[in-house]
């Protein structure tokens, strides 16, 4: 049976793309880099100094700044994202998820959050949902990011569960593999094409629907 349900932040309980991606935007005009909304799916999921190493690449800028320079960089774009998150509220739950972790509170299972994102407690801090989670990974104590196992592999630790007794929630590709890699039952939110791999998906988080996936993960 299903004793606990990981989750991803950004995608997953509420939309906090939209702000990276303005926050990555501003650091971009200021360092001579443009880039488009297709571009930056490839920023969903990963860590911040890694998606600040693609933006660099994508404006044939790698070789331009030292390490030094690049944490300034990530501090500059980071100040302007936590400004931005000032913003979130409850009413930025995205639709659903409410709903379904409800769901899982009540058949019993243990929540936990596997988010790349250093600001993901104050996220859910100001979606008033803390509480619901019995453990969040510190993704500063990893190794490896998504795709790599590692943090969904954490999660399932600090629960004092077992992989196969876990289920991830996931919006990014990246995701999803990190929880296959898991040995996890995953959950996609997203469309066919980029939740191919996922075991169950759905196209929005509205229709994620605990027993379908019971009756998924069963088989
Ligand atoms: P931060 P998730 C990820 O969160 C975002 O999808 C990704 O775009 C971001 O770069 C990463 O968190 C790091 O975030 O700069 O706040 O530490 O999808 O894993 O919840
Ligand atoms: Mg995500």
């Amino acid at each position: 049976a299903i004793k606990g349900v990981i989750f991803d932040l950004d995608g997953v309980i509420t939309d906090t793309a939209e702000f990276h991606y303005r926050a990555w935007q501003d650091l971009g005009e200021k360092i001579g880099i443009t880039f488009d909304r297709a571009f930056n799916e490839n920023l969903k999921g990963i860590s911040r100094m890694d998606s600040l190493n693609l933006i660099l690449e994508h404006g044939n800028k790698a070789d331009d700044y030292s390490d030094a320079e690049k944490e300034a960089l990530a501090t500059d774009k980071n100040d302007d994202y936590k400004t931005l998150i000032e913003e979130i509220t409850p009413t930025d739950i995205l639709p659903g998820i409410q709903t379904f972790l409800d769901a899982c509170i009540a058949k019993g299972m243990k929540l936990a959050l596997a988010s790349a994102s250093k600001n993901g407690p104050a996220i859910l801090d100001r979606l008033e949902l803390t509480d619901y989670f019995e453990v969040t990974v510190d993704p500063a104590s990893l190794k490896n990011g998504k795709p790599d196992p590692e943090i969904f592999l954490k999660a399932a630790k600090l629960l004092h569960l077992e992989p196969f007794e876990c289920i991830g929630v996931e919006d990014a590709e990246a995701g999803i593999q990190s929880i296959n890699a898991a040995g996890m039952f995953s959950v996609g939110v997203g469309s066919p094409e980029s939740m191919k791999e996922a075991d169950i998906f759905v196209e929005n988080t509205q229709e994620l629907d605990l027993e379908k996936i019971i009756n998924k993960y069963k088989k």
